[in-house]
């Protein structure tokens, strides 16, 4: 009789036996493995609502009486965006292995009710961003980042959130788009994961991915041009210029609107994402939540090899103010990273002289 061995096996590896590898290995614990299954549980069921498309009636905006539903961030709420929202919170309510969670869909961070047994991490979630895509059958996703409670916390409140994005224990998105992926770190590289629709179970199909140190290709919404800072006109004027400008190269251009899609194609084939700093921003600090986007995200594209910046500062060493605080973001492969870093370093450092 044959015994069954794992190397002999060429079977997939399921993300259940990933984590519980990597619990072997030491770097990551039972509840943490835990509550990340939690969480890909979840984005199987959004996944599902969202693949229903107009089937499932949960297209449109939320609201009721012709008023549309208008959530924290003074934007309209779309009712997949409540639904998700409303997934993840109930998934996540009773597990054991938070103290708290946070929504992009939320005022206020909530502490786990005193009826359930509370663990020692803090969930925060954007539950389905890039929603305004949703109706017109474009990928939308859910991204989530994972913090430790503070020692001695037992009911956290919003301060205990404001924590830098180095402190982000477990990072990831869920991608909704012809498949559904789930793409993970927990410090330990970025891994993807494909759902197998059939089995139901998010299958690895790419271990370590690594965005490539050069690119040709950015993202950028380029119909704010005219509001950017002078350093991104300035950055974005030279790529446009091509091999015959100081880049010495052509680039091309993607923008799909859903942060989840563009940073997806990111991790897979290299570029640089930016939401920068703008005019019709500017009061808020940006466009992008820290909290709920750009740290989690910048996290996953470290892992791989790439940068994420502000700008002026290196994404993950941002101290929170607040919640629903906004950065302005550059994240990608590093080389280029840089250069965009470079354009504002040097203007400022002119403005500072001629000052
Ligand atoms: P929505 O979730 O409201 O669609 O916003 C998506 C998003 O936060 C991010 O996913 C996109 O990169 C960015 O906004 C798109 O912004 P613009 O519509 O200004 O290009």
């Amino acid at each position: 009789m044959s015994s069954l061995s794992p190397q002999a096996s060429p079977s997939p590896v399921s993300l259940t036996r990933h984590l519980l590898e990597e619990q072997r290995a030491g770097r990551i614990n039972a509840d943490l493995r835990l509550l990340i299954e939690v969480v890909a549980r979840a984005c199987k069921s959004i996944s599902i609502a969202v693949g229903k498309g107009a089937l499932g009636g949960v297209l449109g905006d939320a609201g009721s009486d012709g008023e549309a539903s208008i959530n924290v961030q003074g934007e309209a709420q779309k009712k997949l965006d409540v639904l998700s929202n409303e997934i993840l919170m109930e998934a996540n309510a009773w597990g054991g292995h938070l103290a708290g969670l946070a929504s992009e869909e939320m005022d206020h961070s909530v502490p786990i009710s005193d009826a359930q047994p509370r663990g020692n991490y803090l969930l925060l979630f954007d539950p389905l961003d890039g929603s305004s895509n949703i109706d017109v059958n474009i990928s939308v996703g859910t991204i989530f980042s994972v913090l430790r409670c503070p020692d001695g916390v037992t009911t956290p409140g919003d301060e205990h959130f404001l924590q830098p994005g180095t402190a982000q224990v477990a990072a990831g998105y869920c991608t909704y788009g012809p498949s559904t992926m789930l793409v993970l770190t927990i410090g330990h590289g970025t891994h993807a994961f494909t759902l197998d629709r059939e089995i139901g179970s998010f299958v690895l199909t790419q271990r370590g991915m690594t965005i490539p140190e050069e690119t040709r290709e950015f993202a950028v919404n380029m119909s704010n041009q005219r509001f950017w800072e002078a350093p991104m006109q300035a950055y974005v004027g030279d790529l446009l210029q091509g091999r015959e400008g100081p880049r010495g190269k052509d680039f091309n251009m993607r923008w799909v609107a859903s942060m989840v899609a563009d940073v997806h194609r990111i991790l897979t084939r290299g570029g640089i994402f930016s939401y920068p700093l703008d005019s019709k921003c500017a009061a808020k600090g940006g466009k992008l939540r820290l909290m709920y986007e750009a740290n989690p995200m910048s996290l996953l594209v470290e892992q791989a090899g790439g940068a994420a910046s502000t700008g002026r500062q290196r994404m993950l060493e941002v101290r929170p103010t607040g919640l629903h605080q906004r950065v302005p973001v550059f994240l990608g492969s590093r080389a280029e990273v840089e250069a965009a870093v470079r354009y504002h370093h040097e203007h400022d450092s002119q403005e500072q002289g001629d000052g």
